[in-house]
């Protein structure tokens, strides 16, 4: 009668969000256009090489989601990617639940996008359902000339308040899903945080 065939979310109420299976699903959000999709393709490719060095070779072609797009990235473990379209914006929270950490991508070339994406953001991090989860905020296409530093960023949405009012732990890359920069570094967050839950 002791058997419950082990399924940590039995072990305690409260912990709903960062147990079980949602210790591998991983969301990714942001504004439509920021980059998800070839940020998905791009890990896909690097994972392979491992150091993430290996030849990336020509950005995939990507069209914007429509709906949700559902990907597995096996590391050391399967960590389960839930890209939602920047279109299904109005429906992002029903997919709160169940996800263990939380990849919110910004386009650091589109400075008129950023207060989009800052709205955005705030409301995620005020989720009841996302309080327990790990955010890494991903500053993209910053092999574009004319994209905003990441200290003009933190500024300009005053992310240093915001970190310090969040419930979440938050870590932020600059990173371009077009070039590779800083893809084998978002590979190592996402094993680490993932690792961290069993
Ligand atoms: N220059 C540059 N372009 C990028 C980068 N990342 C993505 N893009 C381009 O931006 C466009 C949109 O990329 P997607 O990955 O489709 O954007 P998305 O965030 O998935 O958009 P939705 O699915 O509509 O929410 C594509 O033309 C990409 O090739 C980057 O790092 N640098
Ligand atoms: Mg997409």
């Amino acid at each position: 009668p002791e058997s419950r065939g082990g399924r940590p979310e039995a072990l305690g109420a409260g912990l709903r969000l960062s147990s079980g299976a949602g210790s591998g699903m991983c969301l990714l959000l942001g504004v439509t256009g920021v980059g998800k999709s070839l940020l998905v393709k791009r890990l896909q490719t690097i994972l392979p090489s491992r150091d993430g060095k290996g030849d990336l070779g020509d950005p995939p072609p990507t069209r914007p989601t429509v709906g949700t797009n559902l990907t597995d990235i096996v590391a050391q473990k399967k960590i389960t990617i839930r890209e939602l379209g920047g279109c299904m914006g109005p429906i992002w929270s029903s997919y709160y639940g169940n996800c263990h950490s939380l990849l919110f991508m910004v386009d650091a070339s589109n400075p008129t996008q950023l207060s989009a994406s800052c709205v955005q953001l705030l409301g995620l991090l005020s989720a009841e359902e996302l309080a327990n989860a790990s955010v890494l905020i991903l500053f993209n296409k910053i092999d574009l000339p004319c994209y905003m530093t990441i200290e003009e960023m933190k500024s300009l949405i005053r992310l240093p308040d915001l970190i310090a009012c969040a419930k979440q732990n938050i870590t932020t890359l600059e990173i371009s899903a077009w070039k590779g920069t800083g893809l084998s570094d978002v590979l190592r967050w996402l094993q680490d945080t993932h690792r961290t839950n069993g």
